[in-house]
């Protein structure tokens, strides 16, 4: 087990202290850190007093601690998962070998790019959701918000830890440059295009969270089965964290379409209260979907046959045993692929290059999981309206289907067809305004906005009219 150093500057438990040369570049690296936080995190509420979970060790069960903390002084640690000392590669070309707890020099490029890609759409998340808070539902909700983005930054610094320590001065350039791209901006803005658009809205904050992060969930199990040893165990420790994460997604839609209902059971129209028509939150979980799967990158990429052939990304659970073939190179994937006199043909192509594929496949099974649970729950609300996920070749602007029109069903469409419908598929202006007309601040203990249901239970087991947030 690794001993963890709550009293350092810098929580964490990867012998910081035995290491001054890298303590010193991360203390250096830290106020920058928090000079970030204030400008380009949540907006305004940095002086209240907020009941949230830091992350203070690895252990099973006890990993962490609840408190009401400012902000500013959430204790960002670097805390990697404890793992077997022996562990070794067990996928793609190199099964059998010894895991890597240093950067191999014909990997250096390619582990760089996966870590800054995946460490800029950290604090992208933040900088999108910086003006939410003013319009939260509860004082439950805002407290999710925070710790969301408080753990958004946590994973920061998982990221910048690796990149210092080893990457040299490429990654201490890195590792600023974190901090200097900024989501939206038009010189400088976040790496992926789904982080550079602002999340002002609480319906887009609950499908952000239940399918972004849920793509995040996905980035980061695959990283998780990494040879490069460091990586692996931090990203394995950042999934704790994710849960809660995709939890508050899942848990928000769902209050969401069940406060719709309970109106609708009572024969009014959520329309006329500030609520949100079934059909419209629809819209938003297909627009959320589709520019997930976009998150995936190509369905036939050669980056991802060379990340897996050199064992820097895995399938999802690829450790557990549940692939025929670890090297994946008998194999052949059955590829969609839509062809130029508008039909889609099913390709072989090997299985190597289909695994960022595989890994969508993954994805939206467990999207589908999420989409059964919100049925269920209006079904026991005697309400006729169902989600469905819409096809995965819909509304994509990545991969083999992007330049072509799909509807939601999946069937190939033309684009006078597409330009004359898609209103009825995703979220028109008008939709957004009315979501924007509904989000109203509630902060009174134990209250919520109209257009959303309490949840089930407090975090920490506390009761839900708990003061969340303290405003003094
Ligand atoms: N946008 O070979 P291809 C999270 C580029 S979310 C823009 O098909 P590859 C979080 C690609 O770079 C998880 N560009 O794809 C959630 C390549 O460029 P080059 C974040 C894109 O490389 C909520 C070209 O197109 N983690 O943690 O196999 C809140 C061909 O690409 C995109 C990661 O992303 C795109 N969507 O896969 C907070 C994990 N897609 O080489 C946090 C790390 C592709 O021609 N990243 N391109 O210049 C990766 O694993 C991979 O880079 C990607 C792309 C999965 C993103
Ligand atoms: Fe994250
Ligand atoms: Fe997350």
């Amino acid at each position: 087990m690794s001993t963890v150093d709550l009293e350092a500057k810098i929580p964490n438990n990867v012998g910081l202290r035995d290491n001054k040369r890298l303590m010193m570049a991360l203390e250096k690296w830290q106020p920058a850190f928090i000079e970030w936080w204030k400008q380009l995190g949540p907006s305004d509420f940095n002086q209240n007093d907020i009941y949230l979970r830091t992350a203070v060790g690895v252990g099973q069960g006890g990993w962490a601690h609840f408190d009401y903390v400012k902000m500013p002084d959430y204790r960002w640690g670097i805390f990697l998962a404890d793992g077997p000392a022996d562990r070794k590669i067990h996928f793609g070309d190199n099964i059998g070998a010894p895991v890597w707890n240093e950067v191999p020099g014909e990997f250096r490029n390619r582990l760089r790019r996966l870590i800054v890609t995946q460490g800029d759409t950290e604090p992208a998340s933040v900088e999108q959701q910086r003006m939410l808070g003013h319009s939260a539902p509860s004082l439950y909700d805002l407290r999710s918000l925070f710790q969301v983005n408080v753990e958004e930054g946590r994973h920061l610094w998982a990221m910048v830890y690796l990149l210092h320590t080893h990457f040299g001065a490429d990654g201490r350039d890195e590792a600023e440059a974190m901090l200097e791209r900024h989501s939206g901006d038009d010189d400088n803005p976040r790496i992926l295009e789904a982080f550079n658009y602002p999340i002002d809205n609480w319906v887009d904050f609950f499908c952000f969270t239940t399918f972004t992060d849920r793509d995040g969930k996905y980035q980061l199990a695959s990283l998780a089965e990494s040879s490069f040893d460091p990586l692996a165990r931090t990203t394995q420790f950042m999934l704790t964290e994710e849960a809660y994460h995709m939890q508050t997604g899942e848990n928000g839609v769902g209050r969401i379409a069940r406060r719709s209902a309970e109106i609708m059971k009572e024969g009014r129209d959520p329309a006329k209260e500030g609520a949100i028509p079934l059909p419209m939150l629809q819209r938003f979980v297909n627009h959320w979907f589709s520019a997930s799967m976009d998150l995936f990158g190509g369905e036939d990429s050669t980056n991802a046959a060379e990340s897996f052939a050199g064992g820097l990304k895995g399938r999802y659970r690829e450790g557990d045993g549940i692939y025929k073939d670890p090297k994946a190179l008998e194999q052949t994937y059955k590829l969609q692929v839509p062809t130029d006199d508008g039909k889609v043909e099913e390709k072989d192509i090997p299985l190597r290059r289909a695994m960022n594929a595989v890994l969508l496949d993954a994805y939206i099974a467990d999207c589908s999981r999420i989409v059964a649970r919100w049925n269920r729950d209006l079904k026991a609300q005697d309400c006729e309206f169902q989600f469905a996920l819409p096809d995965h070749k819909f509304n994509r602007h990545q991969g083999v289907y992007s330049g072509f029109r799909f509807s939601p069903a999946g069937e190939v469409l033309d684009e006078a067809t597409w330009t004359h419908r898609h209103g009825e598929w995703l979220p028109s202006q008008d939709d957004r305004d009315y979501v924007k007309s509904c989000m109203v601040r509630v902060t009174e203990p134990g209250k919520f906005a109209n257009y959303i249901a309490p949840p089930s239970q407090g975090p920490n087991n506390q009761p839900i009219d708990f003061e969340y947030v303290k405003f003094h």
